[in-house]
């Protein structure tokens, strides 16, 4: 009884995980974050465009991981937010 609750509780979570995995991620460029807020000006700009789920940002690296659903919005559209932004961006990396 409380072995098959752990393998549902497993299935169901597997599950949500594969649904994750089904977005497609980019990896964009992001120039000119300068201090410890821009991260969530570029985060903020990415979070409105529909159709993407999750960012991201690595203010070091100055690159930003985007999840987001490729029916709805592709890299370049994301790359032209943070730009609009204020952040000059270029895609680095589609996977
Ligand atoms: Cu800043």
């Amino acid at each position: 009884m409380f072995r098959s609750f752990i393998l549902a509780a497993f299935f169901t979570f597997s599950s949500v995980t594969f649904a994750a995995d089904a977005a497609n991620k980019v990896t964009l460029q992001v120039q000119g974050m300068t201090c410890a807020a821009c991260p969530i000006t570029v985060k903020k700009a990415l979070k409105k465009v529909p159709g993407v789920a999750e960012v991201t940002v690595d203010y070091r690296a100055g690159t930003a991981e985007v999840s987001y659903d490729p029916k709805k919005v592709n890299p370049e559209e994301l790359a032209k937010a943070t730009t609009e932004a204020g952040y000059p961006t270029t895609v680095k990396e589609i996977r």
